[in-house]
């Protein structure tokens, strides 16, 4: 056979079958730094795990929709397609007619996988819109404290998440970087809808090469880019705000913070200098800063000196801003490049997510893609995406959310298609009680993901490899025509095969489909995309010459600057869309939320102590696999301790506990338990621990665990606490948690996830 195009999150690639029905994946040609999530494609795609025909819990099959404590006990009953089309149909018939639209929650939150059409949430979404709407989620797991926080601040978070300087601009005029939250290699494989050429990759390699000095923030060695001229700086988790004020303080009182720009382009800098000189009884001076981030005084100082001497870029690291009081380290971070007065200059400024994903300074060009329509959502219910378990759990409270207050409505029908929040969500013992409230769970997998195994009726899902689509992501530099490869596995569709279905039950098929099948949809968007870029001034080639070349190269253009440079130039005329026009180091927006968890301006929130859990967990993002995805594939099954989730423990930390490079060790706190496979790593940071996200939930039930139940896979959100990082953004915290680890001398309990449950 021969090889077939076609993209992931994780970079273009190319797949055959042989003639012994293997399955074959090869790095797109122009590919200059593959992604290692590739390996986990071919051992995922067919494996015992994928869900094969619909299944129903048996005690909804039996008794009907209701609130039940069985889910992710139960066992599923496997049922025709026609039979599992009714019965979501009826049922979504049933809850809007006794309830109202805004009782389906439609939310949804997940990254799916790449393709234009397939895009399962735009899918979701269209057919519940058809329906008369639902239940919504805002903002993202990835960035969405930034995302409420930003707007009051520079009037729009897009300048700083897809606007941003690219690295060649870096690479030209920066003399020191400075990345509170690191670099790491491991994120920049990862662009959502994908990238073809991986530049980010190869420049977090060479960067350094340029000329470049990078100071590196980081409890982790491992964020620190293998490039020349990069220094670490192991800081304590959740203190970079403190050494921030630090910087801040010794700029101020040398008189090396630049008066003239934050006079012309900010605001509130007076009240933010008296709060640094100790307004509130407090000097954030570098000796008081280097007592809570574990750097010294003088290297404070000495760092402070150098980021005002020539051109300084501070970033911060999305990760920073999923923590508690996460607004805080983006909001000091943003001060810090006021004061250093280089906002609008070219390498220089404020910068968000360098190193958190591949697309923040790569300098692919920014068109439009084909995008399926939505449609229009009439119900006005909805919630910051992290407040899945408070609404489920909470209906008819209140919560305060960007300056105005809301109520949880009361949700009968949770739809689930192309996300897996049993990943994603923090404290997933509460999360399964949360999971027990409504009448209905309905999700689409392609795998027996632990969100499979906690809904009603679950309805299998094809992956990319099993259907036709167009790929690109952000500033990706080719269109992908993803070929089909593989044959559906077992009687699993599209989720547009079976929406389509269902709103032919409900009356409104025409509506959702428009009379197209899958392929006449991607020739729709794929002729209309060309029409708006023809209108642009760009000859894309008619979709049957597009299809069988496979790829499209996207046009350039010139590099655009970004918009603080138009303010920078002239600030009356091309003012920020904030309140003052300005950057608003304090604003009386926010400050007049009156909200004691983010107030007027950045402050340090000191993290409360606790001593039975000393060590402080970082849950990142795992460098073998996205999220969840791909966990049973064999780039991930290889880093596997004893078929346990990896946690890197410092070796002085594991001979304080008596335990040895390779042991089962339990990791716990007073929300939950988990069992993990100890690795020991000097390039960790003394008294922190490191759990990468995405092991599948496995809970074996058990009342002696704290939460009731032990993951015995190693799935750090049993540790996680489920509050959000303040009343004004409502973000996901889910970066830190405090844990004690001890060494597990039992025999360490069988992982079953990677069976498939029937
Ligand atoms: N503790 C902690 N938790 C975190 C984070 C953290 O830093 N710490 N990070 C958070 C962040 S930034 C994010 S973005 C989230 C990610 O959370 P999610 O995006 O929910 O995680 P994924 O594992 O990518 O889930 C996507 C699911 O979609 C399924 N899927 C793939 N293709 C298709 C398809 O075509 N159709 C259907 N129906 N399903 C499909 C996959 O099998 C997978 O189960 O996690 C968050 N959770
Ligand atoms: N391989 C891979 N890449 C991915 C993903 C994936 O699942 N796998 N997910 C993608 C997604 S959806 C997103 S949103 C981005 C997320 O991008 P980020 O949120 O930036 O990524 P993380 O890996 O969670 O965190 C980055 C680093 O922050 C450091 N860190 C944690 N706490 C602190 C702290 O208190 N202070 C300092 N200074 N540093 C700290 C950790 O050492 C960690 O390695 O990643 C994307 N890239
Ligand atoms: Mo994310």
């Amino acid at each position: 056979m021969s090889w077939s195009p076609t993209t992931s999150h994780w970079g273009a690639f190319r797949a055959r079958t042989t003639a012994s029905g293997e399955l074959e994946i090869a790095p797109h040609p122009l590919d200059r730094q593959p992604s290692p999530l590739l390996g986990n494609v071919a051992g995922s795609v067919r494996h015992p795990t994928r869900v094969r025909r619909p299944a129903i819990r048996r005690g909804w099959l039996e008794r009907g929709p209701g609130p039940s404590e069985h889910r992710g006990a139960d066992e599923f009953v496997e049922v025709s397609w026609e039979t599992a089309t009714e019965l979501v149909a009826a049922e979504l018939d049933r809850v809007r007619r006794e309830h109202g639209n805004g009782a389906i929650f439609g939310g949804s939150y997940g990254w799916g996988s790449a393709g234009r059409f397939h895009h399962t949430q735009s899918q979701l979404h269209r057919l519940l819109n058809v329906l008369g709407g639902y239940t919504a989620s805002r903002d993202t797991y990835s960035h969405g404290t930034s995302a409420v926080l930003l707007p009051h601040l520079v009037g729009d978070a897009g300048t700083l998440l897809y606007r941003a300087d690219t690295w060649g601009t870096i690479a030209a005029n920066t003399d020191l970087v400075v990345a509170f939250g690191g670099l790491p290699l491991k994120n920049v494989s990862v662009t959502p809808g994908g990238n073809t050429e991986h530049p980010t990759a190869t420049a977090l390699g060479t960067i350094g090469e340029s000329g470049v000095e990078l100071a590196v923030v980081s409890p982790l060695a491992d964020d620190v880019p293998k490039t020349p001229r990069a220094r670490w700086y192991p800081i304590v988790p959740a203190s970079d705000v403190a050494l921030m004020l630090g910087l801040a303080h010794t700029l101020l009182t040398e008189n090396r913070h630049d008066a003239t720009f934050l006079d012309r382009y900010c605001t509130g800098f007076d009240t933010v200098a008296g709060y640094l000189l100790g307004a509130d009884g407090t000097v954030k001076d570098a000796e008081w800063a280097a007592v809570r981030c574990g750097i010294s005084a003088a290297e404070i100082r000495a760092l402070a000196r150098r980021m005002a001497e020539g051109r300084t870029l501070v970033t911060v690291s999305w990760s920073l801003q999923r923590t508690r009081h996460g607004e805080q380290p983006v909001w000091a971070g943003l001060l810090l490049a006021a004061m250093l007065g280089q906002i609008g200059l070219p390498g220089g400024g404020f910068g968000h997510g360098y190193g958190s994903i591949g697309d923040v300074g790569d300098d692919g060009p920014l068109l439009p893609l084909p995008t399926l329509p939505q449609g229009h959502n009439p119900v006005r219910t909805f919630i910051p995406v992290a407040r899945i378990a408070d609404l489920l759990l909470r209906p008819g409270e209140r919560y305060d959310y960007n300056g105005a207050t809301h109520h949880y409505p009361d949700i009968r029908l949770v739809y689930w298609a192309g996300g897996n929040p049993f990943h994603h969500h923090q404290d997933l013992n509460r999360l399964r009680r949360a999971f027990a409230r409504p009448d209905t769970i309905v999700v689409h997998e392609p795998h027996w993901t632990a969100t499979a195994r906690h809904a009603d009726i679950v309805l299998p899902a094809t992956t990319p490899l099993e259907r036709e689509d167009l790929g690109s992501g952000r500033r990706d530099t080719h269109l992908i025509a993803m070929h089909r490869v593989l044959d559906p596995v077992g009687e699993a569709r599209d989720d547009y095969t079976i929406l389509a279905g269902i709103a032919q039950r409900l009356g409104v098929g025409e509506r959702f489909t428009e009379g197209r099948t899958a392929r006449e949809w991607i020739v729709h968007l794929y002729e209309g995309w060309r029409g708006r870029l023809a209108e642009r001034g760009h000859d894309a080639p008619p979709f049957g010459r597009f299809w069988a070349d496979g790829e499209w190269r996207l046009p350039t253009a010139a590099e655009q600057p970004t918009p603080f440079a138009a303010f920078r130039a002239d600030p009356v005329r091309r003012p920020l869309h904030t309140p003052s026009g300005r950057i608003e180091l304090f604003s009386s927006t926010v400050a007049g939320f009156g909200y004691p968890d983010c107030p007027g301006h950045p402050v340090w929130l000191e993290p409360e102590s606790d001593v039975e859990h000393p060590l402080w967990l970082i849950a990142n993002q795992p460098r073998t696999r996205l999220h969840g995805q791909g966990d049973v594939g064999a780039t991930s099954q290889a880093a596997k301790v004893r078929g346990r989730e990896p946690i890197e423990l410092h070796p002085g930390d594991a001979a304080e506990r008596g335990i040895a490079d390779g042991d089962v060790v339990r990791v716990f706190n007073g929300r939950g338990a988990c069992l993990a496979g100890a690795r020991l790593n000097d390039g960790v940071r003394r008294g922190v621990a490191v759990l990468a996200t995405g092991a599948w939930f496995d809970p074996l039930d058990d009342p002696a665990q704290p939460g009731g139940s032990l993951c015995v896979h190693g799935n750090p959100n049993v540790l996680t606490e489920d509050v959000p990082t303040s009343r004004l953004a409502q973000g996901c915290s889910g970066q830190h948690a405090r844990v004690q680890v001890e060494r597990y001398d039992a025999t360490p309990p069988p992982v079953r996830i990677l069976r498939p449950p029937l």
